[in-house]
């Protein structure tokens, strides 16, 4: 594996030529990968254990990490011999994977395909549970069946047009970036990711998702209830340095509701998209792009990469563990560096099914 340069990414035997890294900082995911079948089968067990013990549980990040190693897998799993030398796979997947390779299917993974709750789709129960308030949920419900369908690239790029529109109108000189499932190259999205920031300008960021939101609402291109979440964090931090200072991914962020209109389209009517439209400094722009491009289980593990050599990584940037300190790195590729790992392109960080 060329890409496991770092000596402290443990595999499970590293005299094998074959052998896994643990970590999917340390290992490529593409997607699809070559036992995607076997992955596809997985993948209700996997979720199914996100309902039952919520995404957070270590028997759902347990089997999620698991599974993730097995994308990361660059030869097809043949033998029951292959499977169990994969990190965090254990008897209990291995068996499973045994019937995969006998019968080209899992009985346990049908069952839970035909779960209900499986067919109400995890991703929007998931959503449900992180909306902590009524409010949220209500206005989840009214966008419901437009929320569970998702988003083509061309879209995607649709509604980052009109975004840059307004970003326009409100303070030029921006820069955005498509960040989450679009930069991995997925061909649908679950929701539209949005980085933006002002190029060696830092401090021109501030005040200014305030104002797109507000624009965007007075456009009616936000519904009155489509706020489900509006931090400022980085802006305040900013305007008042040592209150909280020492807050990590403190960007600011908007988690909409949009409205995208039809006129233009082919499309009979509006639709409403999940956005998320994040606000970044210059200086913190490496750590945004890298924490909103993912996947869950690639930040997973980058965060427990960086605490192995004593720092802190996320979306507001790294920091050393002991002092605290801020550590520089304004472009990806200098995250990368800086945490010791050589470049993954983002459509080999697919570490999630
Ligand atoms: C998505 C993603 O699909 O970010 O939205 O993975
Ligand atoms: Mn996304
Ligand atoms: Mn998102």
């Amino acid at each position: 594996m060329p890409i496991a340069s770092d000596p402290s990414s443990d595999t499970e035997s590293p005299d094998d030529e074959q052998a896994v890294p643990m970590l999917a900082c340390h290992r490529l995911s593409p997607r699809p990968c070559v036992n995607q079948a076997l992955v596809e089968e997985l993948k209700p067990l996997r979720e199914f254990r996100f309902l039952r013990y919520g995404t957070h549980a270590k028997e759902s990040i347990s089997y999620a990490t698991a599974v993730s190693c097995i994308i990361g897998t660059p030869f097809k799993i043949e033998t029951v011999e292959q499977a169990a030398k994969i990190p965090k796979v254990g008897e209990k997947l291995t068996l499973k994977i045994q019937e995969f390779l006998e019968y080209g299917f899992i009985k346990e993974s049908r069952y839970a395909k035909a779960n209900e709750l499986y067919e109400r789709g995890v991703r929007t129960l998931e959503d449900l549970r992180r909306a902590m308030n009524r409010k949220r949920i209500d206005s989840y419900l009214k966008y419901y069946d437009d929320l569970q369908e998702k988003i083509p690239r061309s879209e995607v790029e649709s509604i980052l047009a009109f975004v840059e529109l307004q970003l326009n109108r409100i303070k030029p000189g921006f820069k955005t970036l498509l960040c989450g499932g679009y930069r991995r190259g997925k061909e649908f999205s679950n929701d539209v990711d949005i980085l933006i920031t002002y190029p060696h300008r830092d401090g021109e960021e501030r005040g200014v998702l305030q104002a797109l939101v507000e624009r965007m609402q007075q456009k009616n291109l936000i519904p009155e209830d489509g706020i489900l979440t509006l931090t400022t964090c980085g802006t305040d931090r900013i305007i008042t340095p040592n209150r909280s200072a020492t807050l990590l991914d403190a960007l600011d962020k908007a988690l909409i509701i949009f409205r995208h209109p039809a006129n233009g389209t082919t499309r009979v009517r509006d639709k409403y998209r999940r956005v998320d439209l994040v606000v970044t400094t210059w200086r913190e722009w490496g750590s945004a792009v890298v924490g909103w491009t993912g996947s869950t289980q690639f930040e997973r593990d980058l965060r427990r990469h960086a605490k192995r050599i004593d720092l802190k990584f996320d979306s507001g940037g790294i920091r050393d563990r002991t002092t605290d300190e801020p550590v520089e790195a304004v472009t990806e590729k200098d995250v990368f560096r800086v945490l010791g790992l050589d470049y993954i392109p983002p459509e080999m960080r697919n570490a999630d099914p």
